[in-house]
């Protein structure tokens, strides 16, 4: 190696003009680890007592003033503020947009026409691989199952291989995004786009160049059901990423709540008062909603059972709803007959339309349904039935 430098060299001052005020600032940058070339890169040196702004570049290689392979040659003359014995100068490859890069090394100026400079390598950006997206049920592969109104956790792998070795490895990011809604320089919203600044970066993994990554993300319910894709960023020590991508669908859930127990008021007439129950959706689709009402159990036609009286049980039919309208208030038997739609033993579906959440801050996905009884004559006492409220995909969500 040390032969190939002195017979460039021995090219070098062969071609430099004699009696020339330059004094020349000569290397090697070798190929990077990954194998890309040296050859067409720029390389820049500056005085640091000056500031980078001052600087002299070259090209690497043939296309520059070497004309030889992986070789540069500056004559620091030229920096505006010259250069003289006992300088101290830096160089570097700088960024041409393709990632490549050096670290800086330092050289003394002396009283030769030229200084030969330390080895500069070529940094290789971290190379992603494998990465993977998915919930904690890998099969089948590539579908993410939420949980109603709560989170999910999803995580993000990725496996990275870092030519300068594991330690050269400073972070790793990860974003998890709605691939149609969104992308990767969205705002962060719980319906579409997530983000984790500190992924776990395990360096037990594999060998000396290699890591594993892991981000991990907590998916609201109603996060969108589409196609979602997870980026990985890894960062080396020269402050270069790379990125690596996957995708995953997130698969609708359809989920609804009311509350658990409602209570049906009879002041003056054989009709209860209006009770109100609200529904939430706790889903990421539009729903309607299914319903049907038992006593004891299911299909046995009656809305309730009571615990005195002649007549124990109420027909499931006086148990009425309304999905849109409130009608409060005192109203005869015809404006209740009118108003409110039966229940039945049958799951019946109606529309409902109740959109799925977008608020990240307030739970704005509720509805209230209205509820009335009539109660037959010889009933008294306390009387219990069930109402089933199912969540059914509404069309045109
Ligand atoms: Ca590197
Ligand atoms: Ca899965
Ligand atoms: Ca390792
Ligand atoms: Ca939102």
């Amino acid at each position: 190696m040390i032969k190939k430098i002195s017979l460039n060299l021995a090219i070098i001052l062969f071609i430099l003009p004699l009696g020339s005020a330059a004094h020349y600032i000569v290397g090697i940058v070798e190929n990077a680890k990954d194998g890309t070339s040296a050859n067409g890169q720029s390389i820049v040196l500056w005085n640091p007592a000056v500031g980078i702004q001052e600087n002299v570049s070259d090209i690497i290689g043939p296309a520059g003033n070497s004309r030889t392979n992986n070789i540069y040659m500056i004559d620091c003359e030229l920096l505006p503020s010259g250069c003289n014995v006992t300088n101290t100068l830096s160089l570097k490859v700088i960024n041409n947009g393709d990632n490549y890069i050096s670290q800086e090394k330092n050289v003394s100026v002396g009283g030769f026409g030229y200084d030969i400079v330390e080895n500069i390598t070529l940094n290789s950006p971290p190379n992603i691989t494998l990465v993977n997206v998915d919930d904690s049920i890998t099969s089948p592969q590539n579908e993410i199952d939420l949980i109603p109104a709560e989170t999910k956790e999803v995580i993000c792998s990725a496996i990275i291989y870092e030519y300068e070795g594991e330690e050269s490895l400073i972070n790793a990011t990860g974003r998890f995004f709605d691939n149609v809604q969104s992308n990767y320089d969205s705002l962060e919203d719980n319906n579409e786009h997530y983000r984790n600044n500190s992924c776990l970066i395990d360096k037990n993994y594999g060998g000396v160049n290699e890591a594993a990554v892991y981000c991990s993300f907590y998916i609201w319910y109603y996060s969108n059901s589409e196609n979602w894709n997870c980026t990985i960023e890894v960062t080396d020590n020269l402050s270069i990423s790379s990125r690596g991508s996957d995708l995953s669908f997130i698969n609708p859930l359809l989920a609804l709540g009311v509350e658990s127990v409602v209570t049906f008021n009879l002041t003056k007439s054989d009709i209860t008062d209006e009770a109100i129950l609200d529904v939430t959706n706790y889903g990421n689709v539009k729903i309607n909603l299914s319903l049907s009402g038992y006593a004891f159990e299911q299909n046995d036609g009656l809305a309730m059972n009571c615990s005195e009286g002649e007549i124990r049980n109420i027909p499931v039919e006086n148990e009425k709803y309304n999905l849109t309208n409130s009608n409060s208030g005192d109203i005869t038997f015809e404006e209740f007959m009118i108003s409110y739609k039966n229940l039945t033993s049958y799951p019946a579906v109606n529309k409902f339309n109740l959109e799925y959440r977008k608020d990240d801050l307030l739970n704005e996905a509720t509805k209230s349904t209205y509820w009335r009884i009539h109660v037959p004559d010889g009933i008294t006492g306390n009387c219990q039935g069930n109402i089933v409220f199912g969540a059914v995909r509404a069309p045109g969500d």
